[in-house]
């Protein structure tokens, strides 16, 4: 009996990752043989591109034609409620990133008030039809219905973000559009860009072609988990690559397509050992301070962690050099956000050079309670890329480290360390993007539980790859909830969240993906779903259902223990 029933739930029709908003079910389906598709001709030219490629995918997938018209007034007719095959509306009602859909045995209408809200339905669309419209192969003996059925859909929060760090693995074109492709799926809006680091330049400037002759290759790699690996031996192996300005225009426009806006990231003024081993006047004594290597030149990073090496902004050239790398940029992202990074950076060097105890007294900064006076040189860098990139009508976000001393108005805040910085910048005003790492770093392994206490690390987990300390099951993610303990009005200045995929212990697009899923559909639940549609029980289900098989379709690799065991 049990079993019976537990099939009859698994059958069930409509499966959809993230869960809309409301769900109805009704009796039957809606054969799609030899339907029409149909788009108002006033329909946006993304949403109007998306449903030909939709036609596209299903003519493939099914095997016969489905043609797409545009016919003038379309919506008005969907009213009048004399229409037949798939259609797709505008109503303007709906808000900015809702859609309908409704399927009954002869029509399937589809309105969104927003290209945006097109583009979430086809998602929902692929996921009610078998999954071998994401194969690129016919499959003619698949049933091409659609369940009946009224869906109403809206997301919870308007940024839902994912990070993929560029800078210590290097990722090509192709598989960033992989990774894009599966964040459009779920219904994801922002890919953070992360493409500079201490162990690789990745972003082609034309003004500093040394960036990536020089910046985007280290001479070897640090062997393994970096803690299991004391002497820091290293592979002997070059490493590196970086996209070209056309390479990021084409990511950008495959993105927009998707309903994705790209957020790059130049991590400031930390994390830039690669730009300083490309232009050594960056750094305040133009040699290197860390510990054992003091007065070498600087080299691009073969370890992990974080340097003392960072930018001089003393020094009027490094203030101008920022600008032109942000202003090449501006030219080819066309998003709100531009990425300052901010994170961790040491300010040892600063308190000894004198060009940055110069700026430091010109500026009057004074160290209190509150801050050091170097922490408030580095709110001078922040404020001067915010007045840059204002001039481009861009708004910055940076790290959490940015709120330490004084931060400007207007900036958003990425709250990584824990929930608090995220906490205090929404109760202070501040936009906010939640990123915790204990529930939002996709660069901690899976497993429940960090194993055998008695052992390191890297010998208790059975992982692939041995990902820092942290463990981030699917079910922590799954429980996060970016606005909890907020009163309303901080809870407003909070965005959205995002999944953060670091990279020092991730070579491999296999490994890259392995990390990736299946959490980035709990993620996406955290981010589109409304609180009291979550329930995790019936999230399994349906990534069994439907999202594995998605994955197995997009030859998406993927964690396939616990929950998810075979
Ligand atoms: C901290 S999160 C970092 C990254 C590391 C990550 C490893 C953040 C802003 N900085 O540079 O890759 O930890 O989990």
């Amino acid at each position: 009996m049990k079993l019976a029933l537990l099939s009859f739930i698994l059958a069930s029709a409509i499966n959809v990752i993230p869960q809309p908003l409301s769900v109805r079910e009704d009796k039957g389906s809606f054969n799609l043989k030899g339907t029409p598709i149909a788009c108002d001709a006033a329909m946006g030219e993304i949403a109007l591109a998306a449903v030909k490629d939709f036609s596209a995918n299903l003519t493939l997938a099914a095997g016969q034609i489905y043609p797409v018209s545009t016919p003038v007034g379309l919506s008005q007719t969907i009213k009048q409620g004399k229409v037949k095959g798939i259609v797709f509306g505008i109503d303007p009602t709906l808000k900015e990133e809702a859609y309908t859909i409704n399927i009954d045995k002869s029509k399937c209408v589809v309105l969104a008030s927003t290209d945006a809200g097109i583009l979430y339905a086809l998602q929902t669309l692929k996921q009610l039809l078998p999954s071998a419209i994401y194969s690129g192969k016919t499959a003619e003996n698949e049933k091409w219905v659609l369940p009946c059925c009224e869906i109403k859909d809206t997301p919870r929060f308007r940024y839902r973000g994912m990070h993929l760090d560029c800078g210590r693995h290097f990722w090509s074109v192709a598989e960033v559009k992989k990774v894009l492709d599966m964040m459009a799926t779920l219904k994801l809006n922002r890919f953070h860009w992360h493409l500079t680091e201490d162990q690789g330049w990745r972003a082609e400037i034309k003004a500093y072609p040394e960036l990536t002759n020089i910046g985007a290759w280290r001479a070897e790699t640090v062997i393994g988990y970096q803690p299991a690996n004391p002497e820091l031996k290293k592979d002997g192996i070059r490493y590196g690559g970086f996209y070209t300005q056309d390479e990021m225009r084409d990511v950008v426009a495959y993105a927009q397509k998707l309903g994705i806006t790209v957020v790059p990231e130049i991590d400031l003024p930390g994390h830039m050992v690669a730009a300083l081993a490309s232009y050594p006047w960056l750094g305040c004594s133009g040699k290197s301070i860390e510990p054992g290597h003091e007065g070498e030149d600087y080299k691009v990073w073969e370890i992990w962690g974080v340097s003392p090496d960072v930018l001089c902004p003393g020094k009027d050239t490094t203030i101008e050099f920022l600008k032109t790398v942000l202003g090449e940029l501006c030219d080819i992202f066309p998003g709100e956000y531009f990425h300052i990074g901010g994170d961790e950076c040491p300010k040892d060097a600063w308190a000894q050079c004198p060009d940055c105890q110069a700026r430091i007294a010109a500026l009057g900064l004074k160290s209190d309670e509150h801050a050091t006076a170097e922490q408030r040189l580095q709110n001078y860098v922040t404020s001067e890329m915010q007045a840059f990139l204002a001039t481009r009508g861009k708004k910055i976000i940076g790290w959490d480290e940015i709120l330490e001393g004084d931060l400007q108005e207007g900036a958003t805040v990425m709250s990584w360390r824990g929930k608090t910085g995220g906490i205090e910048a929404s109760k202070r005003g501040f936009d906010v993007i939640m990123t915790p790492d204990r529930w939002c770093y996709f660069d901690y392994n899976q497993c429940p539980d960090r194993g055998d206490e008695s052992k390191p690390v890297w010998e208790a987990v059975d992982e692939p790859t041995c990902a820092w300390w942290g463990t981030l099951p699917l079910a922590k993610v799954y429980s996060f909830d970016p606005t909890e303990g907020l009163d309303k009005q901080a809870a407003s200045h909070i965005l959205g969240c995002q999944a953060n995929v670091w990279t020092e212990y991730i070579p491999t697009e296999e490994q890259l993906e392995y990390m990736i899923m299946p959490r980035l559909f709990a993620m996406s639940e955290v981010q589109w779903s409304q609180l009291k549609n979550k329930d995790y029980d019936d999230f399994i289900r349906r990534v069994k259902a439907e999202g594995v098989k998605i994955l197995k379709e997009k030859n998406f690799n993927y964690r396939a223990k616990d929950e998810l065991a075979e």
